[in-house]
C-alpha cells in the first residue's frame, strides 16, 4: 500500500527513508555521518555545548538521538575558531552522536533588541559585554561549518509578531533569497543544510514559501516563524498551509516547539522534528512533566510523598527517588534536583515521540494521540 510504501532521499552522506505514514503522521530514519535518527524525534536543547546540568552520558542513556545547539552562543563564546581548533563540537563536548546547529539569526533577535537587520545580513550587540557583531548568510555557514554540526540551518528572518501582511512577505522574500546565499556558500558534504519556511501566520504566505523552499536541493526543511506568540490553534493551521506542500521524501523539522501537546500535533500534521528548551527548563523549575499534565514539586502536598514523579516513566529518577525527595532538593536549592528533574522531563518527550512512533508503525496514530490528550491537562496543577 501506498502507506508502507519506502520512498528514500540521498544526498551526499544523508538518507531520509520515510519508512511508513498514517496520514498525516510519518515514521522515518535519517542517516548523518555520526549516525541514524528515527523519527518523529525530540531534540534535546545544548545551547552552550551542554545540556544543562548533565553529562552526555546521561543525555546517551535517556534515548536521545540528536542534541541541538546555537551558533549564536557558540560564535559569541568560546568562538567558532576555537571549537575547530579543539577538534570540532562532537569532540569539544564529547558527544558523539548526531548534533544540529540553529543559523543564529533567530537568537540574534530574540536575545538582543538592538539588532539592525538589511538585505545583506544583521548587525547586531552581544548579550555578553554589548561589543559589535555582524552574521551573514555566508558567514553562518562559516561558524557552522567550523564548529562541524550534521544538520546545519540556513540563515533566516523569523519576523517579529504580531507585524503586517507586507512586512511578513518582506522577510519571507529575504529569507528565500538568503537561503540561495546560504547553498552557494556551504563548501563540506558531511553536512546537511536544511531551508526554512517562514511567511508567519498569513496561509498565502506560508504557501508559497513552502513550495519555494520544496523546490531548493537541500536534504531537509525546517519550519520557523511558529510558537512565536500566536494562538494554539493558529500554529496548528499554519501547518496545514505547510506540511502538504512539502516533498515526502525529506525531514520536516518545527523549530522551537516542544510542549507535548505541540509535538503530538504537529506529528499529526506531518512534522518530523522538533526542539525546545522547555523541559529542561521547565525542569530547573521544579516543574515536572506527568501523563496527567504538569506536577510543581515544591508543592506542600508532597512533601511526604514516597510515590516516584511519574509510576509509568522508566527514567532513572522515577525508578529510584520519591516525590518528597525531589522536593526536599528544590526547596534545598541541591544542585541534583536540577539534574533529576531535567533527566525525567527528557526522558518524558523523548518516550512520547518513542510511543508515537510505535503508534504511527501500527496505523493507530489518531487514536493514540486522542487518548493521550485526554489524559493531559494542559492547565499547571
Ligand atoms: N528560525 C530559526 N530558528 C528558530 C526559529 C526560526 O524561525 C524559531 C521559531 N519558533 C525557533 N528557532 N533559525
Ligand atoms: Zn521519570
Amino acid at each position: 500500500s501506498q502507506n508502507s510504501a519506502i520512498i528514500v532521499h540521498i544526498m551526499n552522506n544523508f538518507t531520509y527513508t520515510l519508512e511508513h505514514s498514517d496520514g498525516e503522521a510519518r515514521a522515518g530514519q535519517f542517516s548523518t555521518p555520526h549516525g541514524t535518527i528515527q523519527t518523529p524525534v525530540f531534540m534535546p536543547v545544548g545551547t552552550q555545548a551542554t545540556v544543562k546540568t548533565l553529562d552526555p552520558l546521561e543525555v546517551e542513556a535517556i534515548g536521545s538521538q540528536i542534541i541541538l545547539s546555537n551558533t549564536y552562543h557558540l560564535y559569541l563564546r568560546p568562538s567558532a575558531d576555537l571549537v575547530a581548533e579543539m577538534g570540532g563540537l562532537h569532540r569539544f563536548m564529547q558527544w558523539p552522536k548526531p548534533i544540529l546547529t540553529d543559523s543564529g539569526g533567530f537568537q540574534v533577535f530574540s536575545l538582543g533588541p538592538h539588532s539592525k537587520i538589511d538585505e545583506d545580513g544583521v548587525t547586531f550587540k552581544s548579550h555578553i559585554d554589548g561589543s559589535k557583531h555582524r552574521f551573514t548568510p555566508e558567514s553562518a555557514i562559516g561558524i557552522q561549518e567550523k564548529l562541524g554540526a550534521d544538520i546545519i540551518m540556513a540563515f533566516d528572518e523569523c519576523a517579529p509578531q504580531p507585524t503586517t501582511h507586507a512586512y511578513t512577505k518582506a522577510a519571507m522574500e529575504r529569507t528565500h533569497r538568503w537561503l540561495l546565499r546560504c547553498i552557494a556558500a556551504k563548501t563540506r558534504d558531511d553536512q546537511a543544510l536544511f531551508g526554512i519556511v517562514q511567511g508567519g501566520v498569513e496561509a498565502d504566505l506560508r504557501r508559497e514559501s513552502a513550495s519555494f523552499i520544496a523546490q531548493q536541493d537541500v536534504p531537509g526543511i525546517g519550519i520557523g516563524g511558529l510558537s512565536v506568540g500566536e494562538p494554539k490553534d493558529q500554529m496548528y493551521g499554519m501547518l496545514e498551509e505547510t506540511t502538504p506542500l512539502l516533498p515526502r521524501n525529506k525531514p520536516r523539522y518545527l523549530m522551537g516547539v516542544g510542549s507535548p501537546e505541540d509535538l503530538l500535533e504537529g506529528v499529526a500534521r506531518g512534522v518530523d522534528m522538533f526542539d525546545c528548551v522547555l523541559p529542561t527548563r521547565l525542569g530547573r523549575n521544579g516543574a515536572l512533566f506527568i501523563p496527567e499534565g504538569r506536577l510543581n514539586i515544591g508543592n506542600a502536598k508532597y512533601a511526604r510523598e514516597d510515590a516516584p514523579i511519574d509510576a509509568t516513566c522508566d527514567c532513572s529518577t522515577c525508578q529510584r527517588f520519591s516525590r518528597a525527595y525531589l522536593r526536599h532538593l528544590f526547596r534545598t536549592e541541591e544542585v541534583l534536583g536540577l539534574r533529576l528533574a531535567t533527566l525525567h522531563n527528557l526522558r518524558f518527550l523523548i518516550r512520547l515521540m518513542e510511543q508515537a512512533r510505535e503508534a504511527i508503525l501500527q496505523d493507530r496514530y489518531q487514536s493514540f494521540m486522542d487518548d493521550w490528550l485526554s489524559r493531559f491537562q494542559t492547565i499547571p496543577h
